[in-house]
């Protein structure tokens, strides 16, 4: 389960500030980009020979190498794979499996860190894991465990910062609590 907060989710390919499309097709499994102008289809293409098959979520958009162009995070619900493709215009620059994240984990996309570059928050709530990978490009660079939350907490389409928010709140009001008894 893929979930993006609206700040990256309309996506920007080519960085221009226009928001362009992201196709993807169930019967051929080919995925492809239009950089638009408005209305206007400036330019599209298939990205490489990449096809993306059955078991893959449709992916989320965030920046991940930070230079303002929108990237791509895969996850496979079936397989708990995960990975990144870096974009640049209608061009796939660079894609990489990154560590895999078991069944039933959520991924929430958010930059945790303020670093230009999106991370990524999971909630894996059979077992209350909560984690951020702050991520740059195609790497992991760190990974953050912040407090446990079960299966009362639910990640959804909607208001996910929010949710984010309660998540991260909720963990460090726990913290707080058993640090400092409030
Ligand atoms: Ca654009
Ligand atoms: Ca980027
Ligand atoms: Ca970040």
């Amino acid at each position: 389960m893929l979930n993006t907060p609206n700040a990256v989710q309309k996506p920007d390919f080519n960085g221009d500030g226009k928001t362009d499309l992201f196709w993807r097709s169930p019967v051929t499994n080919q995925t492809a980009v239009w950089l638009m102008d408005g209305t206007q289809l400036l330019q599209g293409s298939f990205l490489a020979d990449v096809p993306v098959t059955n078991g893959w979520d449709d992916p989320a958009f965030g920046d991940f190498n930070g230079d303002g162009k929108t990237d791509l995070f895969w996850r496979n619900s079936l397989t708990g794979e995960n990975a990144i493709w870096l974009m640049e215009g209608v061009r796939l620059l660079e894609g990489q499996f990154i560590e895999p994240v078991k069944q039933g984990g959520t991924a929430l996309l958010g930059d945790f860190n303020n670093d230009q570059k999106t991370d990524i928050l999971w909630h894996i709530p059979a077992e209350g894991l909560v984690s951020i990978w702050e991520i740059d490009g195609t790497t992991v660079a760190e990974t953050l465990l912040l407090q446990p939350l079960g299966e009362l907490w639910t990640a959804k389409l909607g208001d996910l910062m929010a949710i984010a928010r309660r998540i991260c709140c909720g963990a460090i009001a726990a913290m707080g609590r058993r640090w400092f008894g409030f």
